[in-house]
């Protein structure tokens, strides 16, 4: 078994199709509501921890409803939190005691996750993590990010890590066996010395491959994130991954290997500030901000996975409904400028926005308001067969305004009926003019 960019993009090519997904966090941290890393920021023991492993009884679980809620927004894919650093499992696995069948609610939640996805027509995807901060034999007192790390009574103690290592590599294998196909495999997250072969990756893609051939996987078995790992060198390792996952951090601009050829990535964000439910961090993005940010990065050839932490009960909160109540309204109109989408071909970014491209179509992404007519440079006029408003059809006139003249090499759009008015942007988030070329 070796990689390839090849490979890479065969495997990526829904993927790459889609562009945008819901993360969802959740699992015990939203009790305390203090965001997924509570355990740690707080340098709580697994006795301390242990009160939200009693209290859990989320209710109010309805993956029917997240999935409708994900469909509705436009995305294509879901990655649920299968296990988070705090090791707590939403499945039934037969390795622990740590999970949710052994809770109040006694049921397997990523079964039913699963089972709502398909029911939607959604790609299924399964975010888990690497990290472990509850079974004994991962690495505390000097590890990292550990809740005991630095604590004195863990000093000297002796660990088996392979021993968990055998723990983690059987979870990950009960995922890939036990939930019918998986679209997207999300791990999470390497780091310091602890990636790549510490994590005998090898042996465990090998595993993961053989039951889930065209699973899409991330590359933090290499990385955190922070580092592309060598999906972008000439031979990328079996473990490199599929996509660059950057975190809370839009690249520049698209991704390429070391030969030059565009690789596949993936941003994730948050919609306020934490991954897990958090009540007091009302530190929302605006839905404006993170739709232009979906559009910014298929305009560098890049997907969008946003994240929602629904709380204790098992809901998603008002703000997290309202924002993707917001792209529904958008994508309604615009999805056509989203999927299939990638960066447009020799055009430069324009000052006014962005381009997304699709075959013979480009989009004009319209975030700033123009003065008179709009400015496309690089754009032949005679190239332009037609010029619409994506979301309704109707036709927008390339300009002969005598206010252009003086520019007769660059091609303008006009709005409306009086060529040097101004006219308020149909879309305040983002008009969408659908650019059909001749080649
Ligand atoms: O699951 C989500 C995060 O919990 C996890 N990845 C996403 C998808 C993640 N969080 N942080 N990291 C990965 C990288 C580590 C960041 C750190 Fe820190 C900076 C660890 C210590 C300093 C975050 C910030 C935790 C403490 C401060």
């Amino acid at each position: 078994m070796t990689n390839s960019l090849e490979k890479i993009l065969k495997r990526t090519e829904w993927f790459r199709e889609d562009r945008f997904g819901m993360f969802i966090h959740w699992g015990l941290y939203a009790i305390p509501g203090r965001g997924e890393w509570v355990k740690t920021y707080e340098k709580m023991t697994n006795e301390q921890y242990h009160q939200y492993f009693e209290a859990f009884n989320p209710v109010d679980y309805d993956p029917k409803a997240w999935a409708k809620a994900a469909k509705e927004a436009g995305m294509k894919y879901v990655v649920l939190t299968a296990k988070h650093h705090d090791g707590f499992c939403l499945f039934d696995s037969k390795y622990t005691d740590f999970k949710s069948t052994n809770t109040t609610i006694k049921r397997d939640l990523i079964a039913e996750y699963v089972e709502a996805l398909r029911e939607e027509g959604l790609k299924v995807g399964l975010y888990f993590s690497l990290i472990d901060w509850h079974h004994p034999d991962y690495p505390k007192y000097n590890d990292w990010h550990h809740p005991m790390s630095g604590v004195e009574a863990y000093k000297d103690e002796v660990i088996d890590f392979d021993n968990y290592l055998n723990y983690m590599h059987n979870q990950v294998e009960e995922l890939v066996t036990n939930y019918g196909k998986l679209d997207i495999l999300w791990f999470d997250f390497s780091y310091g010395e602890m990636t790549g072969e510490k994590w005998r990756a090898e042996e465990l893609m090998a595993m993961v491959r053989k039951h889930q051939p065209d699973v899409v996987i991330d590359n933090r078995l290499e990385t955190s994130g922070e580092a592309f790992g060598s999906i972008v060198s000439e031979n990328p390792s079996n473990y490199s991954g599929d996509f660059f996952s950057p975190e809370q951090l839009l690249p520049p601009e698209g991704i390429k290997n070391n030969a030059g050829q565009p690789i596949p990535w993936e941003l994730c964000i948050t919609m306020n500030n934490n991954w897990g439910y958090n009540p007091m961090d009302k530190v929302y993005k605006s839905s404006k901000t993170l739709i232009r940010k979906l559009v910014e990065c298929v305009s560098k050839n890049g997907n969008m996975l946003l994240n929602v932490g629904p709380d204790a009960k098992g809901k998603m909160n008002q703000e997290s409904l309202r924002i993707l109540s917001d792209f529904h309204l958008w994508m309604t109109d615009n999805q056509e400028s989203i999927y299939g989408c990638g960066m447009a071909t020799d055009l430069a970014k324009p000052e006014w926005g962005y381009y997304t491209q699709n075959g013979n179509v480009l989009y004009a992404h319209i975030f700033d308001q123009p003065i008179g007519p709009l400015a496309l440079p690089g754009l032949d006029k005679t190239n332009i067969k037609r010029a619409s408003l994506l979301r309704d059809g109707s036709e927008i006139k390339v300009s002969n305004s005598w206010t252009t003249k003086a520019f007769s090499d660059v091609t303008y759009l006009e709005f409306g009926g009086v060529s040097h008015f101004t006219y308020p942007l149909p879309d305040d988030i983002d008009t969408v003019i659908k650019i059909e070329l001749r080649q």
